[in-house]
């Protein structure tokens, strides 16, 4: 059966795609389309048309598989040209998620109706695109260019009562009833001259107000900074108010194919995909049966154990947390609900929302609260000792079946797991911290854990709104071992001459949000300080005997002003010279792409070591990871993607000539001309 099928009603007809799983416009449903207007055309007892679709969602966008392949059919842009023109009404009833491409169906419909549970939304600037079937020319036409800015330049869907506020539905209707109130509005549109987008005149905003785009930019610029899409997006509405119609589709068509040409659109639709992928385990039947997971204990009420709380508690997942300490206790809730309490103050919740996920929190001071649990996280001390004393004891109380987890980094969860009756139900959880803000879960496979633990975990995670991505046990999982070699190399190149602010510069520049001493200002340099000033044996002892702990008092290594703007400090680079010429190390000034190569190129052999030992499934694991938990620029794909782009043979000619070691697999595949993705 084709993916488009009509059926007619009376004097309606309707349109209807099937094209599971989310109705991706491909080939043969843009066929369908123009197939459809053609027969509601040709046929004189239909007086007007209905799109619709079955399944789960209105058209969720063009079939991202297609990009890059080519073209089979009408194009989506033609399609969509020849629906608008249709001298009889067309209607859109939306449901699910009417995005990118399918949002631009539903802007050439002269009409649209939505469920109340329907989202709309452009959301090609996250595959480093702009929307190409002249989604940015009709959009402003009918919402204005200020409303439409955002959709297009930042790409969050809008919720059903949103589109409707700024024009961009018609009606809502009932949630069950879409199909016939579809077919009742599109026969009250009989004889009326049809709404076309492309002629509509809000654009005039822009114009008129010419401000706005440049106001937008500045509202926008941390979100935007290094992406190439959104520019293009802004100049794309702009021309929506300067241009003709006509005119402003031939412009957007040039955008978007010299974006969709560049490598920021392929490092993120690889990036779709791997965060899509990461979801899938290896030998493990998706459809296996899951365990439920209807209360979540935690234990420790420190950042940590608060922050992750906090993802349960958001979820509607009743949370018990426990603390020894009734002060610490006391403190820790107190945070989750002032967090909480922030979040409604900037509008993001509502003060009902904060009572309902703090009425489901209880707090305790006892083991024993954690016994019916469904899953047991454990955010304690990071030492092996107290880890496993503590899974002792959890093993004793918390009942059978349940899942016991760590919070761990670093520690080796077999051996964690070693203590308990029950390997198979323990693994690690590693949040990222801030635990309620990071995307990023690393859930950690032990040697023994059971493949329905390991499928839950993954499902929960998806509940909870992380991106998850499953390590094996080694020394810092994915995410950590990688920065251990990066770390490693920006202190030596300190002692070698390089200045440490010119080291976070070349991150910076990269695209990362923070370079590593800026990093370390942020988390405390004395984070794990032996608290002896008399002892000093490492550049941090001796930052930190002069009171250099980092940003909480205002000096690490960097100055902070009240703005907590940074600048380099001359005792810093004092004590920094003192080192080197203690170590004896010959001072040299090191280039910004000698920097670059010797942080990022021994990140990358790390990866291809972990892929070698079987630490991550495939190597776009290791992007999400990257991208999630430690600001790698989303626009280069992830540093396995990105080494992919600057070519793997070169990676290990910088290697050699930097001295640094080359993994066995990224010499091979560098040798055979091959790539970690693909
Ligand atoms: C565009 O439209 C360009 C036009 O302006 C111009 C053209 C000229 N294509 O996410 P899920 C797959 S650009 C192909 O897990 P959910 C996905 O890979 C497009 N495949 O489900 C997955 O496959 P698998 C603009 C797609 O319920 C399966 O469907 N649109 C596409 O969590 C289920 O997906 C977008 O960017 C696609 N467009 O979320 C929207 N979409 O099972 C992208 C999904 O093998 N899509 N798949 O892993 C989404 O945001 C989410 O999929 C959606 C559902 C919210 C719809």
């Amino acid at each position: 059966m084709s993916v488009v099928t009509t059926q007619k009603h009376d004097n309606i007809l309707v349109i209807v795609s099937n094209n599971p799983p989310v109705n991706a416009l491909g080939a043969a449903v843009r066929q369908g389309l123009v197939d459809g207007i053609d027969e509601a055309l040709s046929n004189e007892e239909v007086e007007a048309v209905v799109i619709r679709c079955d399944g789960r969602t209105f058209f969720a966008g063009a079939d991202i598989t297609e990009f890059g392949k080519p073209m089979k059919g009408p194009d989506l842009g033609e399609a969509l040209d020849r629906l608008e023109a249709s001298s009889k009404p067309v209607v859109a009833a939306i449901h699910g998620t009417a995005l990118g491409g399918g949002c631009e169906v539903a802007l050439a419909c002269h009409y649209r109706i939505a469920v109340p549970s329907a989202k709309m939304g452009l959301p090609e600037v996250k595959l480093g695109l702009i929307p190409g079937a002249a989604g940015t020319q009709r959009l402003p036409r009918v919402v204005g260019a200020k409303a439409a800015l955002p959709m297009i330049v930042i790409g969050n869907p809008i919720s059903a009562a949103k589109a409707h506020a700024i024009g961009l539905v018609d009606k809502i209707v009932g949630e069950d009833s879409l199909a016939d109130d579809a077919i009742a509005f599109a026969r009250e549109q009989i004889g009326k001259a049809p709404a076309r987008s492309s002629e509509g005149t809000e654009n005039e905003d822009g114009v008129k107000n010419p401000s706005i785009f440049d106001e937008f930019r500045q509202k926008n610029n941390r979100k935007i900074r290094g992406f190439e899409a959104p520019e293009a997006g802004i100049q794309a509405v702009k021309a929506a108010g300067e241009l003709s119609y006509a005119d402003g589709v031939k412009k957007e068509r040039e955008l978007f194919r010299k974006l969709m040409a560049g490598t920021q659109a392929a490092a993120m639709q690889h990036y779709f995909f791997a965060e899509r992928a990461a979801n899938k385990i290896d030998g493990i039947d998706p459809k296996i049966d899951l365990i439920p997971i209807k209360t979540v204990g935690i234990l420790g009420a420190g950042t940590m154990g608060g922050g992750i709380g906090m993802n349960f508690l958001s979820a509607g997942i009743p949370v018990t947390i426990v603390e020894l300490k009734k002060e610490a206790l006391d403190r820790g809730v107190g945070v989750i609900r002032r967090n909480y309490e922030n979040t409604a103050k900037r509008g993001r919740m509502t003060e009902q929302q904060v009572e309902d996920a703090m009425s489901i929190l209880t707090p305790s001071l006892s083991y024993e609260d954690l016994a019916d649990c469904d899953l047991v996280i454990e955010a304690v001390f990071e030492n092996m000792d107290v880890k496993k004393e503590v899974f002792t004891k959890l093993d004793s109380i918390v009942k059978q079946g349940a899942i016991l987890a760590s919070n761990t980094s670093y520690l080796n969860i077999d051996e964690i797991a070693a203590v308990t009756k029950r390997p198979e139900y323990v693994l690690g959880l590693h949040f990222f911290s801030p635990a309620n803000v990071m995307k990023l879960l690393e859930i950690v496979r032990g040697e023994k854990t059971a493949d329905d633990v390991l499928m839950t975990a993954m499902k929960l995670s998806k509940k909870i709104g992380k991106v998850a991505a499953v390590s094996g046990v080694c020394p810092g999982f994915i995410g950590n071992r990688m920065l251990s070699p990066r770390q490693e190399q920006a202190n030596l190149m300190i002692m070698e001459g390089a200045n440490y602010w010119e080291i976070d510069d070349v991150l910076l520049e990269f695209g990362f949000p923070m370079g590593p001493f800026q990093m370390s200002d942020l988390a405390g340099v004395d984070i794990g300080w032996h608290r002896d000033p008399e002892r000093i044996e490492t550049l941090r002892d001796a930052l930190c005997a002069v009171g250099r702990w980092g940003q909480k008092v205002s000096k690490g290594f960097y100055d902070y002003d009240q703005a907590r703007q940074r600048t380099p400090s001359d005792e810093v680079k004092q004590i920094i010279a003192e080192f080197a010429a203690k170590a004896g190390k010959e001072q040299r000034t090191i280039s910004k792409d000698e920097i670059r190569e010797r942080l990022l190129y021994p990140m990358v052999n790390e990866g291809a070591k972990i892929l070698e030992e079987g630490m991550a499934q495939r190597a776009s694991d290791i992007d999400v990871v990257w991208i999630n938990g430690y600001g790698w620029p989303l626009y280069t794909g992830g540093p396995m993607f990105w080494a992919d782009t600057v070519g793997l043979e070169k990676i290990v000619v910088g290697l050699k000539k930097h001295g640094l070691p080359v993994a066995k697999l990224l010499k091979t595949k560098a040798d055979a001309g091959g790539k970690f993705n693909g």
